[in-house]
């Protein structure tokens, strides 16, 4: 079969990221269909940044003739509008699948009436909302009865490729050379800029600025609390030693080409020793040496999903974890909607558990006893509980729409005992889940209040262990009034009316970005809870510090650096799983 090689210059991602930000920007709800809403259709479709990535194209004769150039177009299209949803192998995930089979028996005309107007089951109507030009549908009605372009993969030898060791161990601090309260650092992501702030803590000033992979999803901590790992959304990954005068980079590596999670191995004797990070694609995770980024070992998630039992070309690798007391990382397969187990006292004897649970697998965190993992099986609308120590499924509990906890919050709810809690993206619940199967077995993994909170298209919620008050964002809904502010419930008394902080007001930003409200996350002490206003990067942005007592404003954050933040990442509490 004839193909073709596509070259396309990298295109900034700055553009890629468009459709989320314009999304997130406009006041009313126009995407929404029945079912689901403008924030969960744009949140999933978040832009993939391999639309510059060199593919192999195999021209399908029976699909309508495409010039070089027009493919290139649309498969640039496709990667930042449509990949979040369909998929890079156009297999479907959140969206439905558009292999050739399906696609060329619809043709062109009913596929272009499909794209234009969208559909009641949540596809964008992408030309009657001016997103998309009537060429450019015509063109990406052609181009999704091609054959899907395939990425490259990548193993050992291509990833060594692009591995630097920018200070070798010997050469670095043998003590901490500088006077920073390195527990109370935020490591923060400035997410169109491709960098992450160091902030101190204490002082609110910043300690440096770090050239990072672009659009940094999560920052992670050793176990020592020494080097922080920061993965991009490119699949950049960047070893930072805190020990430093000023801590910067000291490794980096790319571990795929699009990727969101990074973690490092916590358990007695294997502290620092080696770090995990998932991809998107390829569908894999890497093992690497801790101090170095030396990727050791590259494990597949290919393969067939949890219910229908079909094989899946791209499985995703979601949220990862390391386990506390014992050496396993937990990683959470989205598409295939299965919790691997991986034990890596032995990497060369990788011992994998598979822990079937639900389709598909996002983010999660761990109890407050550090025992159980929960995590979001977000269009299942259910939580997965792991209970570590037994290595099985402890519980699938039905919450919501569309679970998005973050990392979760654990408090003790005054009646029901000790619970986890996550918001949801598709309606305005906050599930309470009972956590403590000795003392309050009645109520273990079942959903035991729901509190309403202000609204759909929350991403985030989270407490300490010293606080009184959850917070709940809702960074995505699209009455703005909602997306500026938070609402925090007293725990003492979960009856109580949730309390709204206007936080973006707080901010006092001098031009009208869309000053969205991202990421509650409390200093060492759980006495201040910081939050991003999160706005274009041409528009002033900002973090907000509240007091976490008195719920009044302590003090706000802004310098011209500070470009679109989003997740910050306190180095205790990511260090020891405090939330
Ligand atoms: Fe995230 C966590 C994936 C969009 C900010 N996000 C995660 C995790 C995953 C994930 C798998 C868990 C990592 C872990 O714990 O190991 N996020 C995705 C997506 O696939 C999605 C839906 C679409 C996309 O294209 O990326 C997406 N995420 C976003 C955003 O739009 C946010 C708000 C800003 C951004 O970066 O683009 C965003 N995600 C975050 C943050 C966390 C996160 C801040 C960590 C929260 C925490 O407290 O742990």
């Amino acid at each position: 079969m004839p193909y073709l090689r596509l070259k396309l210059k990298q295109v900034t991602f700055a553009l890629a990221a468009l459709p989320l930000a314009v999304g997130l920007a406009l006041a009313e709800d126009p995407a929404a269909k029945k079912g689901v809403t403008g924030a969960e259709l744009k949140y999933q479709a978040g832009a993939s940044p391999m639309a510059g990535v060199e593919m192999h194209q195999n021209v399908n004769p029976k699909a309508p003739a495409m010039s070089k150039e027009e493919f290139t177009k649309a498969r640039q299209i496709y990667f930042e509008r449509c990949a979040g949803c369909h998929g890079v192998l156009r297999k479907g995930a959140t969206g439905k699948p558009l292999t050739p089979d399906i696609t060329l028996e619809k043709g062109t005309e009913y596929l272009k009436v499909f794209i234009a107007y969208g559909s009641p089951a949540g596809m964008p109507n992408w030309q009657t909302s001016g997103e998309l030009t009537a060429e450019q549908v015509d063109l990406m009605a052609r181009y999704v009865q091609q054959e899907p372009p395939t990425p490259p993969e990548m193993g050992l030898k291509d990833m060594k490729a692009t591995w630097k060791v920018l200070v070798p161990p010997e050469k670095r601090p043998t003590k901490k050379m500088n006077n920073y309260n390195l527990d109370n650092i935020f490591s923060t992501t400035l997410r169109d800029a491709g960098e992450v702030m160091l902030i101190d803590g204490d002082t609110k000033k910043i300690i440096n600025i770090v050239k990072t992979g672009y659009a940094v999803h999560i920052s992670r901590m050793s176990a020592s609390g020494r080097y922080l790992f920061v993965i991009g959304r490119d699949a950049r990954l960047n070893l930072i030693d805190l020990w430093m005068e000023k801590p910067d980079n000291v490794a980096e590596i790319k571990i795929g080409l699009e990727a969101r999670s990074v973690e490092t191995s916590k358990a007695k004797g294997f502290e620092d020793k080696y770090a995990i990070a998932g991809s998107y694609w390829p569908p894999q995770f890497v093992i690497m040496k801790g101090d170095t980024l030396e990727p050791l070992k590259i494990v597949s998630t290919r393969g067939m999903t949890v219910d229908t039992q079909e094989f899946h070309p791209e499985p995703r690798v979601a949220s990862i974890l390391a386990v506390h007391d014992k050496p396993e990382f937990i990683v959470n397969v989205k598409e295939t909607g299965k919790i691997l187990l991986v034990d890596y006292g032995d990497i060369n004897a990788l011992k994998v558990t598979e822990i079937g649970a639900a389709r598909f697998l996002h983010d999660g965190g761990l109890d407050a006893s550090h025992r159980y993992f929960m995590v979001a099986a977000n269009q299942s609308n259910k939580i997965a509980v792991v209970d570590t120590k037994e290595g099985k499924l402890a519980g699938l509990v039905e919450v919501g729409k569309i679970p998005h906890p973050g990392r979760g919050a654990n408090f003790v709810d005054p009646k029901f005992g000790p619970v986890w809690a996550t918001g949801h993206l598709g309606d305005e619940t906050i599930a309470l889940i009972g956590t403590d199967p000795e003392k309050h077995k009645d109520q273990a993994w079942k959903v035991v209040r729901t509190l309403k909170g202000q609204g759909g298209g929350s991403l985030f919620i989270k407490t300490h262990p010293t606080s009184k008050n959850v917070y709940v964002d809702t960074t995505l809904n699209p009455d703005a009034k909602i997306s500026q502010s938070v609402a925090v419930y007293n725990v003492d008394d979960l009856d109580k009316p949730y309390q709204v902080l206007p936080i973006a007001e707080w901010a006092g930003l001098k031009d009208d970005g869309a000053k969205r409200v991202v990421q509650p996350e409390y200093n060492k002490a759980g006495d201040e809870v910081w939050f991003s206003v999160w706005s274009a990067k041409d528009k002033e942005s900002a973090i907000v510090v509240v007091d976490d007592k008195t719920l009044k404003l302590k003090t706000v954050i802004k310098d011209p650096k500070l470009i679109t933040p989003t997740g910050k990442f306190n180095v205790y509490n990511t260090q020891h799983d405090v939330y």
